[in-house]
């Protein structure tokens, strides 16, 4: 019977990288069970194996190139007793070809036997003069088979080596920064039980391996069945695919439906630890259930691109506040249906009272903007309209209605925005709001706001009239459901019934939030601004 060559299949592009191999020589598998992973500039793909059988040989290795046609593996017959074990490189001389890495063979059961000294040496790992990039033993440690003892790391993979025996670690032979080849002495460990073993086995004479490690190591113990290749995990692989993490904790990222590019890695380069993605879901299960109610979206990530290849580029690292309004923008946006209501108010004789207020406040050591007027305009529609005083519960089940009026105010800092919070705007004064306003920009701007001076807001303003444009979209600031932006006030010709006149007009963006506020409803927010705006008057009665 003649072993059947099993070929890279179809897989939509020019070719792909191997970047994992889920089965070695001797290893028997069921149709559907994932062979290898294939990394292309586009996806990563597991290639399932076509029927049940027994490999006899894996003709790739990480890192290879290959497209459709390409030699992958050799296939015994799903009889399997005729493909004889014999005819098989690996199965006539395994020791030679494959170093430790991997427990004995059973075919050769050994007799019980007293704990004795094992040496583990680097298997191949398809390259040579690879750095260390993480030990992760000492002396004493007790580990089970499988369990990582070093990553190394190549220009093309980062490859953990797993140890092929359960036992003590008694001596470690290489730190991190060692360049290791094939060969290379690891450990030493005791091994209860075992079968009697060279103690300074080399790698040509060192414990059978059943299997090459590394990159290529199958992630499930030998005795577990390769993973199905599963629509979802699939869509899971192709999502981690651009982190820096070894096969070990893809696995469990596997297992626990992790996306990698979501956490976190503490590790050399970033490099994402079995703990990062432990810790990781453990804050997630911790999370408490209202956070996880808006999540989940299943939205793909944003391809990573390589820009340099159209020129010269410069990475930054974006500061942390602008680090958190991204997310924070990105979640009122994911989750708050928006629209957004445009108007305009008349503020002519508003600017007029303002101008003439001018030297007053010069003289009292502030600053009187259009922003004092506005605060107060919102906060009276606030009490009138109560729906944009309110907040949804998480569930969208219920309107918190809130009694106070604390308005936020966007503030252009240089590290980002910050929304520091005037509290009970309903209950001051203009003077106070204006030194108020004047304060807290200030203290953005120095980095000197405390955080309850940024919280319990209601409702925000966003004035980006001191800078200029005629309309904006600003993004909710949730759970409030409404922000209002004020853009750059312009004189335009207004008809007042017999003839045009120039009027000063200030233009609002208002968007809201749709499932708490109506149309309707926004139109008359915004109608009764301009009417509050246009007589100032109007906000005493
Ligand atoms: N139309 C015309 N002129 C305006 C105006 C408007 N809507 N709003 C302000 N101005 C004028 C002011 O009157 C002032 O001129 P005078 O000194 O002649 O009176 C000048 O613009 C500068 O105002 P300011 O910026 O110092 O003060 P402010 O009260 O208008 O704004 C603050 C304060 C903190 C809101 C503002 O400095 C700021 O940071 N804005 C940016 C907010 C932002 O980035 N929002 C976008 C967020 S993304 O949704």
């Amino acid at each position: 019977m003649t072993d059947e060559i099993i070929k890279v299949p179809d897989i939509g592009s020019d070719g792909a990288e191997v970047i994992e191999v889920c089965v070695g020589a001797g290893d028997q598998v069921e149709a559907e069970d994932s062979l290898i992973v294939l990394e292309s500039d586009k996806a990563t793909m597991e290639v399932p194996a076509p029927r049940n059988g027994r490999i006899v040989e894996v003709l790739l290795k990480v890192g290879d190139k290959v497209s459709e046609g390409d030699d992958l593996l050799k296939m015994a017959a799903e009889d399997g007793a005729a493909a004889a074990p014999a005819e098989t490189p690996e199965a006539s001389a395994p020791a030679a070809e494959t170093p430790v890495a991997a427990p004995a063979p059973e075919a050769a059961p050994a007799a019980p036997a007293a704990s004795v000294i094992k040496e583990v040496r680097v298997p191949d790992i398809g390259s040579d003069n690879v750095p260390v990039i993480e030990v992760s033993v000492k002396p004493g440690d007790e580990i089970s088979e499988e369990d990582t003892l070093v990553t190394l790391e190549s220009d093309k993979a980062t490859m953990e080596v797993p140890s092929p025996f359960s036992g003590v670690v008694t001596e470690v032979k290489v730190k991190e920064g060692d360049i290791l080849s094939q060969g290379d002495l690891i450990i030493m460990m005791e091994v209860a039980g075992a079968a009697p073993a060279p103690q300074t086995a080399a790698p040509s004479q060192a414990p059978v391996a059943d299997k090459p490690v590394a990159a290529s190591q199958p992630e499930a113990p030998a005795a577990a069945q390769p993973q199905k290749a599963a629509e979802s995990s699939r869509e899971l692989e192709q999502a981690n695919k651009s982190v820096h993490a070894g096969p070990a904790v893809r696995k469990i990222a596997r297992e626990f439906g992790v996306d990698l590019s979501l956490v976190r890695g503490s590790g050399p380069r970033s490099r994402i630890l079995k703990e990062d993605v432990q810790n990781y879901v453990k804050a997630k299960l911790s999370e408490p259930k209202s956070a996880q109610v808006s999540g989940g979206l299943g939205i793909p990530q944003m391809p990573a691109v390589d820009f340099s290849k159209w020129g010269e580029v410069e990475e930054k690292e974006l500061t942390r506040l602008r680090q958190i309004a991204a997310k924070n923008f990105q979640r009122s946006w994911l989750n708050v249906p928006h629209v957004t209501q445009f108007d305009e108010s008349d503020i002519t004789e508003l600017e007029d009272f303002r101008k003439s207020q001018k030297a007053a406040a010069q003289a009292r050591g502030s600053k009187l903007t259009p922003l004092p007027f506005m605060l107060k305009a919102c906060a009276y529609a606030l009490k009138e309209m109560p729906q944009f005083c309110a907040s949804l519960s998480p569930e969208v089940d219920r309107i918190i209605y809130k009694k106070y009026v604390n308005i936020g105010v966007a503030v252009d800092t240089p590290d980002g925005l910050l929304v520091p919070v005037i509290k009970d705007v309903d209950k001051k004064g203009l003077w106070e709001l204006a030194d108020e306003c004047v304060a807290l920009a200030e203290k953005a701007r120095n980095k000197q706001l405390k955080p309850d001076e940024m919280q319990g807001g209601c409702f925000t303003i966003s004035s980006l009239g001191s800078v200029g444009g005629t309309a904006f979209t600003p993004i909710v600031n949730a759970p409030e459901v409404a922000i209002l932006g004020i853009s750059k006030a312009e004189i335009k010709p207004k008809w007042n019934g017999s003839e045009f006149s120039p009027r000063l007009m200030l233009p609002l963006s208002l968007s809201y939030d749709h499932r708490a506020i109506n149309g309707a409803e926004a139109a008359r927010f915004t109608a009764l601004l301009g009417q509050l705006l246009s007589d100032i008057r109007n906000i005493l009665l």
